[in-house]
This record gives structure tokens, C-alpha cells and sequence, in this order.
């Protein structure tokens, strides 16, 4: 199927500006080229348009939230253009902008994946938990209240107005490379029982034991799979070029491991590439790393590909 490429420049969920670049710098360092290369067929749809922010948004529960009426309505477009690319039958990938794109992007598969009678399942690539509540977090960044708002936390479904989807379940998301987490988020994340492979886990069991351990039994006929890459999943050394490093992260190889075991799996219908922020980067070193794995995921391998159960 077509692979459509689609910038969302948005910054306004992140705490450092910058990220309305990363598209832009996933374009030059030559995302496209790199897919089409492995014989997809790829169409660039361009950037989104800055919306109008949603004029008159009663705050409420949501005073804690950096200008969540810019947000909510990127959100709410956001939603609308992914579910129509979705519908098109194309594999959307999603260039960020902040983390706070996906709330529209996933929430806009979760509703197509409902109305297809598939199963969507979630990997959540990132240091962070993103499972802040208006209430928990202390930053008020929208981009780390992602997950919350998947998960049908209440005090944040007025960010996409009156459209409605599917929450996520807590077992259909994944957390995974996790090793930032603020106090009050842990509780709610315990609470809430999502699953969060964390770094300590990853050191002890290993990345691909771990990944084999979520993909393995779900069946590419039924199953979506969103990956959801947040360019901080990545190890500070590897991808300086984003607003919130957090020390130990995934090294260059386990990194493409975890994409080609992705590729192989068969199981990946669509994909956010988020938080590069090229205005922090070291002369492009992590969009060209960004690039390079999103081609291990789309199929390049090094020599042989051995099966995920060989
Ligand atoms: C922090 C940072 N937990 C917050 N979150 C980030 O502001 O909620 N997510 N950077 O990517
Ligand atoms: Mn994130
Ligand atoms: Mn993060
Ligand atoms: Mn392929």
C-alpha cells in the first residue's frame, strides 16, 4: 500500500519550540528517498496549516494546560486529516511536531481501526511516560499527557471537542524504553495498570525478548499496530535534537533492532516520528539517525532476516 508522508509542525505541547522544524529536517535529511528506495510507493502530502486555536475554550479541570486552546484545535484537525488518510487504505506516517500530535493521530486510528472491526494495538517508543493529567503534572506540557488522554482520562477528553473515540485499553498499550517518570504520573500509571517496559526491565531482559514478548500472538490480519517513536527513546549521545533528554536511553543497535523485528513482524499500519526538535540537533545527526531507522522498519536489513520465531 502507499505510504503517505504528512508534516504536523507543532510546538505549542512542548516545553522548547523547535519542533514545528522536524518535519522539515526529516525532509532533508531524506526520509522519503529512504522508504521509496526499499520499492514503497510514497507520496508526500505535505504540511498541515496552522489551525485557528479554538476561541473561548473554558478551561476548568484544564487550567494547568499550556495553550491548550492552540492544542485542542490541532487536535481536533489532526484527527479529521488522519482518519481521511487512513481511509484512503494508505500507511500514514505522522512527522511531528511534539508528542502531543498524537492525540489526534491516535485517536483518529483507534476510531477507523473500531469501524474496520480491527484490533489496535499501541507501542509507545519514548523516555517518558506521557500519562500526565492536568492535575499531575508539574510542566503543564501537553505533550506529557498523551497517554493519559488515549486512556480516556475525563479531564482531557474536551481537548477533541465533540468528537468521540474509542479510549485505549490499558493492555493495548505499550510503553516501552521508559525511564522519566514524575511521581504522581507513576501512581496514576500503576493505577491504571498500563504496561510500561522501562529501562531497568530493558537492562535485565533485553530488547528483543521484551518486543517478541508484546508482538508475539498478535496476528497481522486483524491487528493495527501504531508505533508511536519519540526521538527521546534514543540515547542522548545518538539524538541530541530533542527538548527533553533523558540520559540512558536505546543505543544505535538496539534501536534498529526493535524496528526490524517491527518490520518483520508484519503488524504496522501507521506511525508518529515526534519531539525532533532540529533547532537543538547537532548539525542533523538525529534526524539522519530518525531516517535511518524508520528505513529498518520499512524493510531494510543488513544481510539476512531471520524469522521473529526462528
Ligand atoms: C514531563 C516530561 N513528564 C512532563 N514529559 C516529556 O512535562 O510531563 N515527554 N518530555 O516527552
Ligand atoms: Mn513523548
Ligand atoms: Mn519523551
Ligand atoms: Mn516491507
Amino acid at each position: 500500500s502507499t505510504i503517505a508522508l504528512i508534516g504536523v509542525p507543532l510546538e505549542l505541547g512542548a516545553g522548547a519550540a523547535g519542533t514545528v522544524m522536524g518535519p522539515a529536517a526529516l525532509r532533508t535529511a531524506g526520509l522519503r528517498a529512504a522508504i521509496a528506495g526499499l520499492g514503497h510507493h510514497v507520496v508526500d502530502e505535505g504540511d498541515m496549516d496552522v489551525p485557528h486555536a479554538v476561541p473561548e475554550f473554558a478551561p476548568g479541570e484544564l487550567a494547568n494546560c499550556r495553550n491548550l486552546s492552540d492544542v485542542a484545535a490541532w487536535t481536533g484537525e489532526i484527527h479529521d486529516r488522519a482518519l481521511s488518510l487512513l481511509a484512503s487504505g494508505a500507511l500514514p506516517i505522522f512527522m511531528g511536531g511534539d508528542h502531543s500530535i498524537a492525540m489526534g493521530t491516535i485517536s483518529a486510528v483507534s476510531r477507523f481501526c473500531a469501524e474496520a472491526g480491527r484490533r489496535l494495538v499501541v507501542l509507545w517508543l519514548d523516555a517518558h511516560a506521557d500519562f500526565n493529567t492536568p492535575a499531575t503534572s508539574p510542566s503543564g506540557n501537553m505533550h506529557g499527557m498523551s497517554v493519559a488522554f488515549l486512556c480516556g482520562e475525563p479531564s482531557l477528553t474536551p481537548v477533541l471537542g465533540e468528537r468521540a473515540f474509542p479510549a485505549l485499553a490499558a493492555g493495548d498499550i505499550h510503553l516501552f524504553g521508559v525511564r522519566s517518570v514524575d511521581a504522581e504520573e507513576r501512581r496514576t500509571l500503576v493505577e491504571r495498570g498500563v504496561d510500561c517496559v522501562d529501562m531497568r526491565m530493558i537492562d535485565e531482559f533485553g530488547m528483543s525478548a521484551l518486543l517478541r514478548g508484546i508482538l508475539d500472538g498478535l496476528d497481522p490480519e486483524t491487528t493495527h499496530l501504531h508505533v508511536s517513536f519519540d526521538v527521546d527513546f534514543l540515547d542522548p549521545e545518538l539524538a541530541p535534537g530533542t527538548g527533553t533528554t533523558v540520559p540512558g536511553g536505546a543505543t544505535y543497535r538496539e534501536a534498529h533492532l526493535v524496528m526490524e523485528m517491527l518490520h518483520d513482524s508484519g503488524l504496522v499500519r501507521s506511525l508518529d516520528i515526534v519531539e525532533l526538535n532540529p533547532f537543538l540537533d547537532d548539525r542533523g545527526k538525529s534526524a539522519r539517525v530518525a531516517v535511518d531507522l524508520v528505513g529498518s522498519l520499512f524493510g531494510r536489513s543488513i544481510v539476512h532476516r531471520p524469522s521473529p520465531r526462528a
